[in-house]
């Protein structure tokens, strides 16, 4: 799909609700910069205390990961100017996170102008996070049923071997899972007040897939 204006997506969602698998099924669609500030961490966050923290379940500091966030993307020349297309994943979380993005971006004239929550029932949630296995290097995804690997315990692309998250487990995901509906309402008023809010539901990722492209398709192409 080729855009007629630039896109500047955010992807809200539950730990699990599919984040990470909407974006690799939106770059088959498209060519698009993508930023999850959870691969982020896990790929450079060397620092113990992030660490720490993640495998706690527990959010890193607002402006230590405001600071990446807008690092990576002005490393990448992605806020060079109103023109270029975008796809954030997992971050802003809190409502301080996006006004200090907020605030960033229109410095750049380059605002969010689509964020959309991905609304998963959240009884289906866990089972999957179980059953997740990752290559982190890629922020490449699996699922022992959904999306295995070709080769178990290996990534498709590189043989590598995957690992499974520090916070993909029963206690520490319903830490994240609280954490997330405590902090989503503000977010989305902040959103909605902008006129940029959309949600999508659906119990599976391939439910949710079309509707999220057919979204895109109406908006921006
Ligand atoms: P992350 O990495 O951002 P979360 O908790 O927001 O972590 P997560 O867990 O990465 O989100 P996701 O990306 O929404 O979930 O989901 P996914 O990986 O695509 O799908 C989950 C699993 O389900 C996969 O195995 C997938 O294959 C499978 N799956 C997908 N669809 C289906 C389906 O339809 N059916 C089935 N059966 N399976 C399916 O953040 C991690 C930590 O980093 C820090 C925090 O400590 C956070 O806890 N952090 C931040 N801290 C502060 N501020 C921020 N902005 C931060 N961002 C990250
Ligand atoms: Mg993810």
């Amino acid at each position: 799909m080729s855009l007629s204006r630039p896109l500047r997506l955010l992807l809200l969602g539950a730990p699990g609700s599919g984040k990470g698998t909407q974006t690799s099924k939106l770059l088959k669609e498209m060519s698009l910069p993508t930023l999850s500030s959870g691969d982020l961490l896990r790929q450079h966050g060397d620092d113990p205390k992030i660490k720490q923290a993640i495998a706690r379940g527990e959010l890193i500091p607002d402006d230590v990961m405001t600071g990446m966030v807008i690092g990576d993307l002005a490393r990448r020349q992605l806020l060079a100017g109103a023109g270029k297309s975008w796809l954030l994943d997992g971050f802003p979380r809190t409502l301080n996170q996006a006004v200090l993005l907020d605030k960033e971006l229109s410095s750049h004239d380059s605002k969010l102008n689509c964020v959309v929550e991905l609304n998963v029932p959240q009884s289906v949630i866990l089972e999957r996070i179980e059953n997740r296995w990752v290559h982190i290097p890629s922020g490449r995804i699996y699922n022992l049923q959904y999306n295995p690997p070709k080769v178990a315990g290996q990534d498709d692309v590189t043989g590598e071997p995957l690992s499974k998250r520090p916070d993909d487990n029963v206690e520490v995901f319903q830490r994240r899972l609280d954490k997330y509906n405590e902090l989503i309402e503000p977010l989305k008023q902040f959103y909605a007040k902008q006129g940029v809010l959309h949600t999508v539901d659906g119990e599976t990722s391939d439910i949710i897939f079309p509707k999220l492209l057919k979204l895109i398709r109406d908006n921006f192409s």
